[in-house]
């Protein structure tokens, strides 16, 4: 006869959920100083081909490159040239330029939505740097400076935005949703993380044609919450995938913060190791910390040696989008407080520091980005903005899947313009 299950015990104490609170409120003092940063030039640089057992320190503690000193530290110093380190505050200064811009536009009314990455420029910028201009990207909708560093045109990014009849996504991609094939730039999806098996595969696709092209994946850290991350790791791991998953950690995700997705318990990097997957955790306020660890976990991949999962630590800085009030749910105190600082401004100390920048080319530089952006913002303009009307003819929402047009579509299409012609008069009512 079998045991008796175990009689219940009815003095069991009450079990209890925990709910995530994030740290500060509206209003509230904001102190970061329970966060461990480490000091600059602390973590070690081990060989790209290592186990990752062996480094699982790297997930925990933060690579940092630039001190305090504005001078750099330490083995994970990427030793660029002045010319490159210069090019990288180019482009980060292009990208707050134009997010500026932007951001005006939909409060002006131009566009109906835009994202800013202010605070994160250099998770974008740095690693697109690292990466070979032909290695596939598969970004979310904050890395912008992807694009401006791989050359794209920036009235083609306005008209996008615009929606407009320049657009080259034909109006079919909320505003900001790029794609060019030309850049290697994989088109953004809004399914959050949708993007890092498409990464995998990918880069599963690159090694079994025995091409030599990696692929980079970003994802916000409350994506991670998402079971698409998960899956990408374990085919990442399982075939030993030449790919990057980037994990941008900027504290929230709208007005979640990141203990949601888990950011009490463990580090997102940490998320890594469990799969088997070299994780390295990054100051992602440090341009320099951002290019030491894309560029390693390039090498990485391109020698065989497998993916790498990189949490870039930082901090969103401003609303998650134009449609995003954050004075209703964080501390204004906390941008201010923030302990890895402004990426821009550090990079530019340490092109100062170094002798190499002053504060008046520095200047001379914004002004000519923010010349550039009205410039070709009134371009861009004359193909149209939100509610002009100068946007792709209707019949194009069709097109473009079969080669050709099947019959039931065409008809769908024609009725839909006989119906905008019924009730507007014209197919093209607001312009
Ligand atoms: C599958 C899915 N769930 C929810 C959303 C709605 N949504 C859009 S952005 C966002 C927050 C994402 O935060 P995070 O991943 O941290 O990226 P961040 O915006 O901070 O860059 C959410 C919940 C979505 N687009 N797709
Ligand atoms: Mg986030």
């Amino acid at each position: 006869m079998a045991e008796p299950a175990k009689p219940a015990d009815t003095n069991r104490p009450a079990l209890a959920l925990h709910v995530p609170e994030p740290k500060y409120r509206p209003g509230d003092r904001a102190d970061f100083s329970h966060l461990d940063i480490g000091q600059p030039g602390d973590q070690p640089r081990p060989d790209e081909g290592v186990h990752p057992s062996q480094i699982s320190g790297l997930a925990y503690g933060l690579i940092r490159v630039l001190g305090d000193d504005n001078q750099v530290h330490g083995p994970w110093n990427p030793r660029l040239s002045p010319d490159t380190l210069r090019a990288m505050l180019g482009h980060m200064a292009m990208v707050r330029a134009f997010d500026e811009r932007m951001f005006r536009g939909q409060r002006q009314g131009k566009t109906s939505f835009y994202m800013k990455c202010t605070g994160e420029e250099a998770t974008s910028i740095a690693p697109a740097m690292a990466l070979a201009s032909d290695d596939m990207v598969f970004p979310s909708y904050r890395q912008q400076g992807i694009l401006i560093a791989r050359g794209y045109p920036l009235l083609d990014m306005i008209n996008q935005i615009y929606s407009n009849r320049a657009d080259k996504l034909k109006g079919r991609q909320l505003p900001i949703m790029y794609s060019s094939r030309a850049h290697s730039f994989f088109s953004i999806s809004g399914n959050l993380a949708t993007q890092c098996p498409q990464a995998v595969g990918w880069a599963m696709a690159s090694a079994a044609k025995g091409d030599s092209r990696i692929a980079a994946c970003w994802v916000g850290e409350g994506s991670t919450a998402e079971g698409d991350f998960h899956s990408a790791c374990t085919f990442a791991a399982v075939y030993n995938a030449p790919v990057i998953l980037n994990v941008v950690n900027n504290q929230w995700a709208i007005s979640s913060f990141s203990g949601f997705a888990g950011g009490e318990r463990t580090t997102f990097a940490a998320r890594g190791l469990g799969h088997g997957i070299a994780a390295l955790r990054v100051d992602g306020n440090d341009a320099l910390a951002c290019y030491a660890a894309a560029e390693w976990a390039a090498n990485r991949a391109r020698g065989n040696h497998g993916p790498t999962l990189i949490e870039y630590f930082t901090y969103r800085a401003e609303g998650h989008s134009t449609s995003d009030d954050p004075s209703g749910y964080r501390s204004a105190q906390e941008r201010e407080e923030w302990p890895l600082g402004d990426p821009v401004t550090r990079l530019k100390k340490h092109l100062i520091a170094i002798g190499e920048w002053d504060e008046e080319r520095h200047a001379a530089m914004d002004l000519e980005c923010a010349e550039l952006v009205k410039a070709t913002t009134k371009e861009a303009e004359k193909n149209g903005i939100l509610g002009h009307g100068l946007h792709h003819p209707f019949h194009t929402m069709f097109e473009d899947v079969y080669e050709e047009l099947p019959w039931h579509l065409e008809e769908q299409a024609e009725q839909a313009i006989r119906e905008r012609i019924t009730k507007f008069g014209t197919e093209r009512p607001f312009g």
